[in-house]
């Protein structure tokens, strides 16, 4: 018997704003529980993207004449806006990138690369992205660092006594995500990022899965560095954020060089930019940040806090129904949570499962999620992973549940 009570949130009225949700897909309607790997735009998104190409395309900081002014003001009023929505102290402390992982691969070959020297430490988490991983392997291979592991518990949190262990002095950078996107355990980074502070250490935290279901505050949690892409925030693909504390941003070298990013160029000597044009080469991605500052304003117009309550009810239904179905584990079990609910079922391939349900029209992800080292930990290939958005109904997790128990009577 389902027990969970739902909250007074008008979901309908939410869905009439994201066109892409009202099609079929292979004859059924289309359920779109891959949120984790991107969320899909509201109409506000995609007008901004359209607005912009047909009224002030332009390039930024360059011209005088007047679309050219307007798109620079657009521009940065989304960096603004991205500094109030992370906390930030400025916008100074706003990079714009292509997304998390550029984000992670500038701190890495700029802070990492200045700054860390043969027998220094980085730690990450058994719960990290690939992202996460790999840049952090490529820095230790070229400079001789070396890289620790916190272990992950069996609930899929992380083993906080383990990681208190690990710190030393040799401890120069830590790196964790805020949310395991193959999990949704939300980790205590607050409490990561102090333990790391008393050892001198920077952390970075990948905010990937975060910034769409937690409040964030840069200046609260005392983060060195923040990452994020704007795609799993309801905002277009091809655009991120990098905040850093402006002190390290300042004292870091560029990531590439190019136009906008200099005060003066001679052959002899260039000069750098101030921030955050330093970190920004070359034209940007104009249209895509004006974007995201529409998918900002459409997040707070709904609340932030209320997204966050109508998720959780949805999560608490989805783990409660399909806790009910034999033969079917779920992956992850962790006391704090996104919407966000890995399985396994008994003696069925996760990718049989995945197209199965697709062909009833119930998009959700399969294999290991880009974290193969987490899927060894739990001794998987791959999980089903199925992630919901504030347009996610408990008729679609009733569907998912139905669509569950036909994959099992097809594979019997
Ligand atoms: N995870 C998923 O289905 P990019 O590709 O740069 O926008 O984000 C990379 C990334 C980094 N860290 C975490 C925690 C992530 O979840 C992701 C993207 C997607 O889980 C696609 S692999």
């Amino acid at each position: 018997m389902v027990t969970t009570q739902l909250i007074d949130f008008n979901v309908e009225r939410v869905r009439a704003d994201f066109p892409i949700l009202h099609q079929e897909i292979n004859g059924r309607p289309l359920v779109y529980f891959d949120n984790a790997a991107t969320t899909q735009k509201p109409n506000a998104v995609i007008e901004a993207i359209t607005k912009y190409y047909r009224g002030y395309n332009a390039n930024i900081h360059r011209g005088i004449h007047t679309l050219a002014e307007r798109a620079t003001a657009e521009f940065e009023a989304s960096r603004k806006a991205i500094a109030d929505f992370l906390g930030a102290s400025s916008t100074e402390e706003i990079i714009f990138t292509s997304g998390t992982t550029m984000g992670i691969n500038l701190v890495a070959q700029t802070y990492g690369r200045a700054f860390l020297k043969a027998g220094d430490e980085i730690i990450i988490s058994g719960l990290e992205h690939h992202s996460n991983i790999v840049p952090w392997q490529m820095l230790c291979e070229e400079k001789g660092l070396v890289l620790k592991v916190i272990p992950v518990l069996d609930s899929g949190e992380l083993d906080v006594a383990a990681y208190e262990n690990l710190l030393s002095e040799k401890t120069k950078l830590v790196a964790v995500n805020h949310v395991s996107n193959s999990l949704g355990t939300i980790n205590p980074v607050k409490d990561i990022i102090a333990q790391a502070h008393l050892v001198g250490a920077v952390v970075l935290i990948d905010g990937a899965q975060a910034t769409s279901h937690l409040d964030i505050d840069v200046q609260d949690l005392d983060a060195d560095f923040y990452v994020f892409s704007a795609h799993k925030l309801y905002g277009p693909t091809g655009i991120g954020v990098l905040y850093g504390k402006k002190a390290l941003l300042d004292a870091m070298p560029p990531y590439m060089g190019g136009g906008e990013m200099i005060k003066e160029v001679t052959f002899e000597k260039t000069t750098y930019n101030d921030l955050p044009y330093k970190f920004e080469a070359g034209t940007p991605n104009i249209a895509d940040v004006v974007a995201l500052k529409a998918a900002l304003d459409y997040i707070a117009a709904l609340g932030k806090d209320t997204i966050a309550a109508y998720e959780n009810q949805l999560l608490a239904y989805a783990t409660e129904t399909l806790s009910e179905i034999d033969g079917l584990r779920i992956i992850g079990q962790a006391r704090e949570k996104i919407s966000v609910v890995s399985f396994v079922l008994d003696g069925i391939h996760h990718q049989d499962i995945g197209i199965i349900l697709d062909q009833q029209g119930i998009a959700i992800r399969t294999g290991h999620h880009c974290t193969q080292p987490l899927m060894q930990r739990f001794g998987l290939l791959g999980t089903c992973r199925a992630s919901f958005a504030m347009y996610n109904t408990t008729e679609e997790i009733d569907k998912l549940v139905a669509g569950i128990k036909r994959v099992q009577r097809m594979m019997a």
